[in-house]
């Protein structure tokens, strides 16, 4: 049906009428969109059974991504490509009258994540398919995704989004899958045949209902799974004890109790939830989860010893590493394992990657709430811990201290990470930065212990959505330069290098950035009903809202700006356009408040005429993966300003950098393995180290004061923050300033400015140079294929996997 435009024009035609009862004159676009979506999907059909009965009948090794977040965006144009038949669909319905642009609109957003670990998943789900690797995703079907942000009067106001609200056109539901979950109640143990069993009886059953998602490779017949799981009652209410009696007000509250575990995704990646709800949406995931992988498993293989040599189960952070004493449980309850066995096959299967050192996010939960909730899982993370302070015990007798800091168990808190270093083979950082500082700082004690399960597994995103499909003109003059060969090996981008002087690619770098900046600006203009100088510097931050990604530094650094353009109206200044997009964590009021700070440095600066439209400053809405597609391709100066130290990897760096635009940055996370492939000329470095900044904390010298005493430009900023009129109300920055001089700028805001600001006057003067600013454009997109996912998956598959390829051939 996708094999020339008029076999497409028919099907889709005859699909329209079957399926909306509608001729092509009186479609919507919605209408148009679910009916390619499904053409789509029923074109894959056979692919994708043919992939799992390849995956069943070879018995191949496959790996399990546990995650509780999946950013997926929108499929249907990622999808159209990776099948190849992307233009024979825009040619074919651009003939019908039909806008592929407006159809490709229709589709919802799927939000299930809230930043960069949720986008990493779903860049890996696109890799595996894509490498022919058996791999699949195993998530959470919420509902309501990331919350929808508005802005009202310059403050973020939260609405909660609801993706699914006209159906999910990419998704099977498989109820015959349905698996029950339980929770609380009690666990009797029982003497049987000489063994002790644990029988459990839960207060609370809930049924998890698989959706299966069909995640498409590239240009290969690969069709793997990502199957999210929806909570739903379990069957027949009149069939229920406890609702004998009672009344239907009872019935329908019990319903939606249940039907919670999936409703809402929490919105916060930085602090630790420490909710009951959050703990179930754990457990609901992972029994799930583990249950349907050892159902399909004992389908096709014999012993339940060999588990571990054919399924790999990889935690996403520690938000799924319950699946350690839960795969525990089942092996040794239901499979009638001994412990050492149940142990040996666990310990194998699982490998675990940390996100995060951020204190407030690693996750521990109160042992009464733990107990209560999963009373026969705690009794088994409670005999791992146990058996593990006797193994630190044999090796450090009588180091009380360390067993004690190191134990999975104590001051009555379960301590996931520690729980997901003893219960897995493989421990990974996601940047080398960040593997250093979790090896000799944060998880030093357990690296010394287990120095062989620690490793990097730096980021990567997936270059076929971050380039191929987000800024098609920039990957047909890459093609055009050195073949398509990129494609499938990004690591060949490298060949541009050859022509990065050549001033004729330079001046056709220009002018697709010059189109895609254009864009933009239409754009930004629809949204916002503002004009930017599409000449400008496009100088883009766009990320979460945290203290530690310093929004304000930025924001610093425009006043200052102001400032001077205020003071001197002639200043030599290169026209520059601040482009922001940010979610703040509802309850993260300091995030909400630089929101606003923001919005109020915007009002200020775009409507005076005084500055003669030099600066322009925009915060676009909803910050989500749709629209960062269509602000990172027009980007000039990417933004990657953490303080040292604190950002584990960062992905948006690498999205920017694939897409030509030069990153000002502080030596953090990827940044520097950014900086180690493009060196100095191509990229602004600036600001302190991560071991300065550890420094100062060790010290307890650093005075965020004397540096506001000291610097007159400091002084006018933080004055703007009480006294410049930047909000109606006075009070409104009051926590900033705060934040700053009475907390002593725990992120070094203060400590960087001077660098900052040194750096974006080399900004200024380097853009002005076109050849050479083109030409470091062009090197950045060469070393950017040294970040695609399709590297790092790589990496997994072959150092913690050990998964191999297998090429599915479908007639289809
Ligand atoms: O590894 C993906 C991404 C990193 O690139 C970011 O640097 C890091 O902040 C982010 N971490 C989280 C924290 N979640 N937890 N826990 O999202 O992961």
């Amino acid at each position: 049906m996708f094999s020339d435009t008029r076999a497409f024009q028919r099907a889709f035609l005859e699909k329209l009428q079957v399926m909306q009862g509608k001729i092509v004159d009186d479609a919507t676009a919605y209408d148009c969109f679910t009916v390619l979506g499904t053409l789509v999907r029923e074109f894959i059909s056979k692919r994708w059974i043919d992939t799992n009965t390849k995956y069943k009948h070879t018995g191949c090794k496959q790996v399990y991504y546990f995650s509780m977040e999946f950013l997926i965006g929108r499929l249907l144009e990622s999808n159209l490509i990776n099948l190849g038949i992307r233009d024979v669909c825009a040619e074919g319905l651009a003939e019908l009258g039909l806008s592929f642009e407006e159809i490709l609109q229709q589709e919802s957003d799927a939000g299930l994540g809230n930043g960069g670990l949720g986008r990493l998943a779903a860049c890996f789900l696109d890799s595996l398919a894509s490498l022919q690797l058996p791999g699949h995703g195993s998530g959470i079907r919420y509902k309501h995704g990331f919350f929808e942000q508005k802005i009202i009067n310059g403050y973020q106001v939260e609405l909660p989004e609801y993706w699914l609200k006209d159906g999910y056109v990419w998704e099977i539901r498989r109820p015959e899958k349905a698996l029950e979950i339980t929770f609380g109640g009690h666990v009797q143990p029982v003497t049987e045949n000489g063994r002790l069993q644990f029988y459990s009886e839960p207060a609370e059953r809930v049924l998890a209902v698989p959706y299966d998602v069909p995640v498409i490779g590239y240009r290969n017949q690969t069709v793997n799974t990502l199957r999210l799981w929806s909570a739903e009652p379990v069957v027949d209410f009149e069939q229920e004890q406890p609702f004998q009696e009672q009344s239907y007000q009872k019935i329908v509250e019990y319903k939606h109790s249940l039907e919670a575990i999936s409703e809402f995704l929490y919105p916060d990646d930085s602090t630790y939830e420490g909710k009951l709800l959050r703990l179930k949406q754990q457990y609901f995931l992972v029994s799930a989860g583990v249950h349907s992988i050892i159902r399909s498993f004992k389908k096709k293989n014999g012993s339940i010893a060999h588990f571990h040599e054919t399924v790999a189960i990889h935690v996403n952070d520690t938000h799924p590493v319950l699946a350690i004493p839960e795969l525990m449980r089942i092996l040794l309850d239901e499979e009638g394992l001994g412990w050492d066995d149940a142990w040996f096959i666990t310990t194998r299967t699982i490998s675990y990657t940390n996100h995060t050192i951020l204190a407030e996010a690693l996750e521990t939960w109160p042992t009464d709430m733990f107990r209560s909730l999963l009373p026969r899982v705690y009794m088994i993370v409670d005999e791992i811990n146990e058996r593990f302070c006797k193994d630190l015990w044999n090796r450090y007798p009588g180091d009380w201290e360390r067993i004690h800091k190191m134990a999975i168990i104590a001051d009555g808190a379960v301590k996931m990470a520690h729980l997901a270093i003893v219960g897995s083979h493989s421990v990974n950082g996601v940047a080398k930065l960040h593997t250093e500082i979790l090896k000799k700082r944060e998880m030093q004690r357990f690296n010394q212990f287990y120095p062989h399960k620690f490793n990097n597994k730096t980021n990567g995103i997936t270059h076929r959505r971050w380039l191929l499909k987000a800024n098609p003109k920039l990957a047909s003059l890459i093609t055009e330069t050195i073949g398509d060969r990129w494609i499938s090996q990004p690591t060949a981008l490298l060949q541009l290098l050859k022509h990065a002087e050549d001033s004729s690619l330079q001046q056709a770098v220009e002018q697709v950035k010059q189109e895609n900046k254009h864009k933009l600006a239409n754009m930004i203009q629809d949204m916002t009903g503002i004009a930017v100088d599409e000449t400008s510097i496009f100088d883009i931050q766009v990320k979460r809202l945290h203290a530690y990604k310093r929004q304000l530094l930025n924001v610093f650094h425009i006043l200052d700006l102001y400032r001077r353009l205020r003071e001197n109206p002639d200043l030599d200044l290169r026209p520059r356009t601040f482009i922001f997009g940010a979610k703040a964590a509802p309850g993260y009021h300091l995030a909400k408040r630089v929101i606003k700070l923001i919005h109020g440095t915007a009002e200020r600066i775009n409507k005076d005429p005084a500055i003669r439209g030099k600066l322009k400053v925009i915060f676009l809405e909803n910050y989500r993966v749709s629209l960062a597609e269509s602000i990172i391709p027009a980007a000039d100066v990417s933004e990657q300003i953490s303080t040292a130290g604190k950002e584990a990897s960062g992905t948006g760096n690498m999205k920017f950098m694939m897409n030509g635009a030069l990153t000002v940055g502080t030596m953090d996370g990827a940044n520097i393995e950014i900086f180690e492939k493009v060196g100095n000329d191509n990229m602004f470095v600036f600001g302190l180290a991560a071991d300065e900044v550890l420094q100062f904390y060790a010290n307890g010298n650093y005075r965020a004061f004397e540096l506001y005493k000291k610097d007159p430009r400091l002084a006018y900023v933080m004055d703007q923050l009480i006294h410049g009129g930047l909000s109606a109300n006075q009070a409104d920055f009051q926590i900033i300033f705060d934040s700053i001089l009475a907390n002593n700028d725990e992120y070094f805001v203060l400590a960087d400015f001077a660098s900052y600001v040194d750096i974006h006057a080399k900004i200024d003067r380097t853009y002005r140079d076109r050849r050479r600013w083109n030409q470091s454009s062009i090197v950045n997109i060469a070393h950017s294929g040294g970040f695609s996912s399709d590297r790092t998956i790589t990496d997994y598959a072959d150092e913690i996997w050990q998964l191999q390829a297998l090429p599915i051939v479908s007639n289809s």
